[in-house]
């Protein structure tokens, strides 16, 4: 009989931006999650499974927790969040090297209700230079919680990430794979070209608009070997409108270029992509909105 090898459930976590979906694409060896410079780019929980030597392990991918409660969207991506660590077997927890935030706090107090084996790995340890003021940071955070290690690490750099998924793999309990070895995600093509979308608005746009945008697939079809794409691109205002359009239509016209190259290669096909701009007023603080456009746990 073949030996068992260890598979199970990791949920990352922790504040917005601290490099999550950066550290998932890293352990999958592929670009899966969106990431931007703004925080609260992730909305959905999403798993990565990462099938190797026998092992299984199935990383979800997790929305910030935040205290900024401001409408419907806020409490969706927090609940998303919490509710994704139910029942996972070890909790990887991302803080940013040398910051210790009131949002930390708020992950901390989520944490302490839960007993999962909770590894820190505080992240983005490339831009610290002095690295002596790293070693009183380890042990500050270390005390906070009964973590079973501390790994500084850096997801963009590549840094002690093999010495974090090894512990990671040790901590999985045995037993036979969940899910076919060649299956990365759960999500369908269709979400991942509507993610594809987002993440080339909200890292184009300024600081507000990306909060104020979803994107929903109209439609999705292989025709003659070509996926003809339509993506609608949801706003709250004309105003939002006129700028995601840009003048002329340039804003969407380089949008829609860089979302169509990154779908060629995810899809591995041509695409035809077609995006619209549509107002929804008030769509980010209505749950019936939110539910229509998708934001309804899985
Ligand atoms: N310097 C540095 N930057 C990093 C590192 N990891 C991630 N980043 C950057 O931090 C920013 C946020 O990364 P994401 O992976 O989107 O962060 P996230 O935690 O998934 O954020 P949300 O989805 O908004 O919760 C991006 O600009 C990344 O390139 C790191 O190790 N070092
Ligand atoms: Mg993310």
């Amino acid at each position: 009989m073949l030996n068992e090898g260890h598979c199970g459930y990791v949920a990352i976590i922790g504040r917005p931006n601290v490099g999550k979906s950066t550290l998932l694409n890293y352990f999958l060896g592929q670009k899966l999650s969106i990431t931007s410079r703004k925080p609260q780019t992730t909305r959905h929980s999403l798993l990565g499974i990462k099938t190797k030597n026998n092992n299984q392990i199935i990383y979800i991918d997790t929305p910030g927790l935040h205290q900024r409660m401001h409408n419907a969207m806020n409490r969706y991506l927090n609940r998303a969040a919490i509710n994704s660590i139910d029942g996972v077997d070890v909790i990887v927890w991302l803080v940013e090297a040398l910051q210790w935030t009131d949002e930390d706090n708020y992950v901390l107090k989520a944490l302490a209700k839960s007993s999962i084996p909770t590894i820190l790995a505080v992240n983005k340890v490339d831009r610290v230079s002095d690295k002596n003021v790293l070693l009183p940071y380890l042990k500050k955070v270390t005390a906070k919680y009964n973590f079973i290690e501390v790994f500084p690490i850096s997801a963009l750099k590549e840094q002690n990430l093999e010495q974090l998924e090894t512990k990671i793999v040790t901590l999985l309990p045995k037993g036979i794979l969940l899910f076919p070895e060649e299956q990365i995600t759960d999500r369908s093509e269709k979400f991942l070209c509507a993610e594809i979308v987002r993440e080339k608005l909200v890292r184009r746009l300024g600081a507000e608009l990306p909060y104020r945008l979803t994107v929903q697939i109209e439609h999705f079809k292989n025709y003659r070997n070509v996926n003809h794409i339509s993506a609608l691109i949801w706003v709250e205002t004309e105003g939002q409108k006129g700028i995601i359009i840009g003048k002329k239509g340039q804003v969407l016209k380089s949008v829609g270029k860089e979302a169509r190259e990154d779908m060629e290669t995810w899809l591995d096909h041509k695409v035809y992509l077609q995006l619209w701009v549509k107002v929804k007023q008030g769509w980010c603080d209505s749950e019936r909105a939110l539910q229509q456009l998708g934001y309804s746990e899985y």
